[in-house]
């Protein structure tokens, strides 16, 4: 069986690499503590660990094998994600939906690092994630996100059947 590799990009904090490891099999992360000078304060802020190179991923969805890249979200890996989506098939684009700022930055991270490769890939879709601790409405954050040319679906990162429905989205097998 062929793999077809999907990178699952967002911003920092946003849900990658719970994710990844929620949908797959074999895990493999590169975590490691946020500390140190190199983070910045707001960052150091936010969460205590973070991806510093790619998490990785693999799952047998309905008869494909699927390899899951999770890129870091932090900005002095910003050189990774070129890279890595040069490399990927498909997108899995995670957008924070835990509060208007957190949207905010979902939006400014894809307009730096993935709108000039959007229409690269093969098959795209948008995961608004977080929606079980969001007060916004779907409305609201794409109001705020502005609207993308790729299927949009509500997603929690933690709950493999959702995360399930977000590759199946991306795959044409269900619809948004
Ligand atoms: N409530 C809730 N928490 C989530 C969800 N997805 C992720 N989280 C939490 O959000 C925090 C950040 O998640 P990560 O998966 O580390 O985010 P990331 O995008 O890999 O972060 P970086 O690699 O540092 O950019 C963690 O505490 C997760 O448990 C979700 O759908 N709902
Ligand atoms: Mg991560």
């Amino acid at each position: 069986m062929q793999a077809e590799s999907v990178l699952v990009a967002g911003a920092f904090g946003a849900g990658k690499t719970t994710f990844v490891r929620t949908l797959s099999a074999k895990f493999l992360t590169a975590e490691r503590e946020l500390s140190g000078e190199r983070a910045s304060f707001g960052e150091r802020r936010l969460k205590p660990v973070t991806t510093v190179f790619a998490d990785i991923g693999v799952i047998e969805l309905d008869g494909r094998r699927l390899v899951l890249y999770g890129a870091p979200g932090q900005s002095r890996f910003d050189f990774t994600i070129r890279g890595l989506a040069s490399r990927c098939r498909h997108l899995v684009l995670l957008v924070d939906t835990s509060d208007e700022a957190a949207v905010l930055r979902s939006k400014l991270y894809f307009e730096r690092h993935l709108k000039p490769f959007f229409n690269r890939f093969e098959r795209r879709v948008v995961a608004l994630n977080k929606r079980d601790i969001s007060k916004l409405s779907v409305e609201r954050v794409l109001e705020l996100f502005g609207r993308v040319d790729a299927p949009v679906v509500e997603a929690v990162a933690t709950d493999r059947d959702s995360c399930l429905r977000v590759l199946r989205v991306l795959l044409g097998t269900l619809k948004a």
